[in-house]
């Protein structure tokens, strides 16, 4: 049994296991309300996807993973339904590529600024940014446009899962490599990004450290995995993967 008294063997265990832990981070404060909308939506098309990881959104992990290696200011954004569901993955994530972690909401309250910050100690971080808020995204409004200094703003390499369309947008225009996890091919947020990972954020993030791992401790040319990745041509293979999806047994 597990966290949620369902046994691993159901098929339906990973997609019930998501929403258990959703449903506990609007209890404590850490996700909004419409983390339950987002949530809902990802999981349509993850249904459709066959809840697998497509070989293309495994190849977008390791290049993102490259990137994230590769850069001088790593920084891993978490909002309120990445901080539910995978808090710890997270922080394993920043340890394997040396990247700091910051909150960025969209529906920015102190209070679940406070809540988020705690829960990732709470699961292993040591210093957690967002707090101090002392910089902007051009382009945004007051509260959406709120990062830290030394954070995301000063980042050179930036994975944001599951964000809105419209700061993906200003976040890519900054000039900053985007690494958009997002399992809706079509979504504002997965077309502006330099690495979009289509695929479950509870699958896509310890994939990312997988790959991080392994590309750490080899002589791979990091150059060249960067330079053959084609973002269209994954979004179009996730696109295709959701429109013929063979949905028998799901
Ligand atoms: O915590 P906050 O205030 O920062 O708010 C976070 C949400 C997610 C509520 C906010 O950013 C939002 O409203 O996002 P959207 O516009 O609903 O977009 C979320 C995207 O994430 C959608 O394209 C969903 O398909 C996708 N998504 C949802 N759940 C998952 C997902 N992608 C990967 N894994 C998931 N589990």
């Amino acid at each position: 049994m597990s966290e949620i008294e369902i046994p691993e063997s159901h098929p339906r265990y990973e997609s019930l296991l998501t929403r258990h832990r959703i449903e506990t981070g609007v209890e404590k404060g850490i996700t909004s309300q419409q983390g339950l909308i987002a949530q809902g939506r990802g999981e349509t098309f993850d249904y459709l996807l066959g809840e697998r990881t497509l070989s293309s959104a495994d190849e977008a992990a390791r290049v993102g993973a490259t990137h994230l290696l590769r850069a001088k200011r790593p920084v891993l954004s978490v909002n309120g339904n990445v901080a539910a569901l995978v808090p710890e993955e997270t922080v394993e994530l920043g340890e394997a590529v040396g990247a700091d972690i910051e909150v960025n909401l969209f529906n920015r309250t102190p209070e679940r600024m406070e809540a988020i910050a705690t829960h990732l100690r709470e699961h292993g971080a040591e210093s957690v940014k967002g707090l101090e808020a002392d910089a902007r995204i051009p382009g945004l409004d007051h509260e959406r446009a709120k990062v830290d200094a030394d954070g995301i703003h000063a980042a050179d390499v930036v994975l944001v899962p599951l964000e809105d369309g419209d700061r993906a947008e200003a976040l890519a225009a900054t000039g900053k490599t985007e690494i958009v996890v997002d399992l809706n091919p079509l979504s504002r947020s997965a077309q502006s990004a330099s690495v979009p990972i289509v695929d479950n954020i509870i699958r896509a993030i310890p994939n990312v450290t997988a790959h991080a791992r392994e590309l750490r401790d080899s002589s791979a040319d990091l150059e060249a995995i960067i330079e053959a990745f084609d973002p269209k041509a994954t979004l179009a293979d996730a696109e295709r993967a959701i429109r013929e999806g063979q949905l028998e047994g799901m």
